[in-house]
């Protein structure tokens, strides 16, 4: 169990003696368990499961590394099982609500509360091999359903026909559902970063930029193409390369060791170099996995560095008012040798 070693060294290293995991996506990822309602503790000498009678059977079959306590009030048997240990040190994840928080000083009283951050999410940069295949999956279902919009687009249909069609056609290669609301912004509306699909038909000469992703067996995939219907103008044109260039500066330096700030400092120096720094709004990029968004996300300073076997986006764009928009987004493995680029669909200037 090589995910909850990680798990107990970090306690060690926190002083904890115990952690208390409710983020339910950190509890997939620790126990297989998948479901709206669970808490896991894990402490020192033992790892427990707590779920309501709905999911017992199904935590049972799948966590089998835990003990499966079946409960409506997972903190007061966590309190019980605490006290039986005699532990006092107990970190929980930051990102509950005030009234969990409140329910757990309520039910834990007497017991030393240890707010932690990213505690799960730290490991989960660093993805398995079966999670890099799943992951691979859902690029490809990306990919598959972009191919086929291009023959779908044409004047006339609208941005939210256009979202539907993605959307439908992710599901039925096999995905489980989206991975957010589908962006696609289209004409002027394309120089909105994350414009929500609207009822705009699109029209001869648009710029379309679409956003999509999609979850296969709980991973996500996330990627962004733009391209243009009937004809590009010039400046669309010449903002497209150079958006085109920032994005492959970024995946050619990608590998172990490139810190965060030069991750985001190759396109960026390209897009500022070519006079559109200030339309390049938005940071390089982020990780992805079971969330669409999770850490490492790249603030220009960092001094961090990528590591092998991380998934993050590469995402670069240029979003000039009332003109319109370009960004290209792929999903990158970081491989022993440098990148492996996970979204294929193309990315050569396309005009429909
Ligand atoms: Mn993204």
């Amino acid at each position: 169990m090589p995910k909850l070693s990680s798990v107990r060294m970090r306690m060690q290293s926190e002083n904890l003696d115990a952690i208390i995991i409710t983020n339910l996506k950190n509890i997939y990822y620790l126990s297989g368990f998948w479901g709206t309602a669970g808490t896991i503790l894990v402490t020192q000498r033992a790892q427990y499961l707590l779920t309501d009678s709905r999911y017992s059977i199904a935590a049972r079959e799948v966590a089998v590394d835990f003990e499966i306590v079946e409960t409506r009030e997972a903190f007061v048997e966590i309190a019980k099982l605490l006290k039986k240990e005699g532990i006092s040190q107990v970190g929980f994840e930051d990102g509950v609500t005030y009234a969990e928080f409140q329910a757990m000083q309520h039910q834990l009283a007497g017991l030393t509360l240890h707010a932690t951050t990213s505690f799960v999410e730290t490991q989960r940069q660093i993805k398995s091999p079966s999670e890099i295949a799943t992951i691979k999956k859902a690029c490809a279902i990306s990919d598959q359903a972009f191919n086929d919009l291009l023959k779908y687009v044409e004047p006339g249909k609208t941005e939210i026909e256009i979202a539907n069609f993605l959307d439908f056609k992710m599901r039925d290669l096999g995905a489980s559902g989206i991975s957010f609301d589908t962006i696609v912004a289209s004409g002027k509306r394309s120089a909105l970063p994350h414009g929500r699909a609207t009822h705009k038909p699109i029209e001869f000469g648009d710029t379309v930029t679409v956003d999509f992703g999609c979850y296969y067996d709980h991973y996500a995939s996330d990627m962004t193409r733009t391209f243009f219907v009937g004809e590009v103008s010039p400046k669309m044109q010449e903002i497209y390369h150079v958006v085109q260039q920032a994005q492959q500066a970024v995946t050619d330096i990608s590998a172990p060791g490139l810190t965060y700030g030069d991750y985001d400092r190759a396109a960026r120096d390209i897009i500022e170099a070519a006079g559109y720094g200030e339309a390049f709004s938005h940071g390089i990029g982020h990780g992805l996995g079971l969330d669409v968004h999770e850490i490492p996300y790249f603030p220009k300073t960092s001094q961090e560095r990528l590591v092998e076997h991380m998934v993050i986006t590469n995402e670069p764009g240029i979003y000039l008012e009332n003109i319109g928009g370009v960004r290209i987004e792929d999903d990158l493995l970081i491989t022993s040798q440098g990148v492996e680029v996970l979204t294929q669909a193309p990315k050569e200037l396309i005009i429909l």
